[in-house]
């Protein structure tokens, strides 16, 4: 009997240490990025710099969620508490609402999002700020591991029930609770049935977690749900609430969606619209597929969504996506920009340069764009599996 019992209590430590409860095969999209760190491969040993300090042999491995052990997706979550349990470090005057570190993020977000959305540095813009975002819980929350990202694809036709978002305390926290409400307008002619939730979340790790800033630009139809009056920057703590969805999910992640966009284009202008869609025609591409397959607030909200818990495995996904279309053509591709300096090109502005500066509001040192589109250079050093 104690026999029986140690051998059951083994068998589960070993479960939450080692491997994911649900090892998956790859996929394509698998395939796409081990086509592409082979390039990469290639590429370094053709350009051998003995100057260079990261290489492919020292540089971190980000992973997907679900191949993350249990006890790694805990030290994750636990490191995003963390942030959320520490003092804010940037001015308040600029973001009187911000109570703790995670809110610092928010709030840059906030301010800049009409200049670095729909334009040439959006690509560059996320990965630098996924990246400050990860330095932050290494350098001041003690977590051990790099930036895990969401694979839409593996999780397209059931989100709810992924490890993602599956409510258990090693996910991120499952849907809101149900609230009736009416269908989410997320483009001008495209409307998202309202799913199970709309309410707020009280499974997992951030059931407890208060959202501070915004609303700004909220979606859901829920009463009371409005943009906050005055300053958008102000203090104005609710729940999360998400209403995630699987209309979403399998009308703009599957495999296939994202396999068409990395083989699709060779150009980075056609690529980066390509993925973050065309409103007009009622295509939100890959990037408001993962956005608003969460839904909900902030996660539906185009200013906020950053204090949705779930942002920065999204936006790690988009900044894989983009690492694994870069170095299908490394040579090239890490030397390229395209588009203009406002959302839109509206009001009309010009066009985005490799010397134009990366700008995080005083998260990290501002950086030139350039620089930023090598994941082994400039500040970075990691790549994908
Ligand atoms: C390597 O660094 C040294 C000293 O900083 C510099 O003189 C040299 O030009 C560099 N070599 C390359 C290939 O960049
Ligand atoms: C949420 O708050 C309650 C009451 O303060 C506390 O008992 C509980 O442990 C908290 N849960 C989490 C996941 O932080
Ligand atoms: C990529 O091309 C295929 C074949 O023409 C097409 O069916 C698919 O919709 C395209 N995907 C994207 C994201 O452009
Ligand atoms: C977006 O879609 C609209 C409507 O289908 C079309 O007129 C427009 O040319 C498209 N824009 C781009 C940039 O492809
Ligand atoms: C901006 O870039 C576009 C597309 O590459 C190009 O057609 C246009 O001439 C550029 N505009 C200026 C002012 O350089
Ligand atoms: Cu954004």
């Amino acid at each position: 009997m104690r026999l029986y019992i140690t051998c059951v209590i083994i068998a589960i430590l070993a479960a939450l240490v080692t491997t994911s409860p649900t090892p998956r095969l790859p996929d394509e999209v698998d395939v796409l990025a081990n086509d592409a760190l082979a390039n990469l491969i290639g590429y370094e040993r053709s350009h051998r710099d003995l100057n260079q300090t990261c290489t492919l042999r020292n540089a971190a491995i980000r992973r997907e969620w679900g191949s993350l052990s249990l006890i790694e997706r805990k030290k994750y979550t636990d490191a995003m508490l963390c942030l959320m349990s520490k003092p804010p470090k940037l001015a308040s005057k600029d973001a009187p609402g911000i109570r703790n570190r995670f809110d610092d993020f928010v709030s840059v977000h906030i301010r800049q999002t009409p200049t670095i959305h729909a334009t040439g540095n959006f690509l560059t813009w996320h990965r630098y700020y996924t990246w400050a975002f990860e330095q932050a819980l290494r350098n001041e929350c003690g977590y051990d591991g790099y930036q895990p990202y969401w694979a839409w694809n593996k999780y397209a036709h059931d989100p709810i029930n992924s490890p993602l978002f599956d409510g258990s305390e090693y996910s991120l926290s499952g849907n809101g609770e149900y609230v009736p409400h009416n269908a989410t307008p997320i483009a001008p002619i495209t409307n998202v049935p309202p799913g199970r939730g709309g309410g707020c979340v009280t499974t997992g790790p951030f059931k407890n977690m208060s959202v501070n800033l915004g609303p700004v630009g909220p979606t859901l139809k829920i009463p009371g749900l409005k943009p906050q009056p005055g300053n958008e920057l102000d203090y104005n703590p609710r729940c999360l609430r998400r209403d995630i969805s699987s209309y979403v999910s399998m009308r703009w992640t599957k495999t296939s969606d994202v396999t068409g966009l990395i083989k699709n284009y060779t150009d980075i202008g056609p690529f980066q619209d390509t993925m973050q869609g065309n409103l007009t025609s009622g295509d939100i591409g890959v990037h408001g597929g993962g956005h608003y397959t969460i839904g909900g607030d902030p996660g539906g909200d185009f200013y906020v969504s950053p204090s949705e818990p779930a942002f920065y495995v999204h936006h790690a996904m988009i900044d894989r996506v983009f690492w694994i279309w870069q170095n299908r053509d490394p040579e090239t591709r890490r030397h390229t920009v395209a588009g203009t300096i406002t959302m839109f090109n509206d009001p009309q502005s010009r066009n985005t340069t490799l010397d134009d500066i990366v700008d995080l509001g005083g998260l990290v040192e501002p950086y030139r764009l350039g620089d930023l589109l090598d994941t082994t250079g400039g500040p970075f050093c990691y790549t994908y599996a």
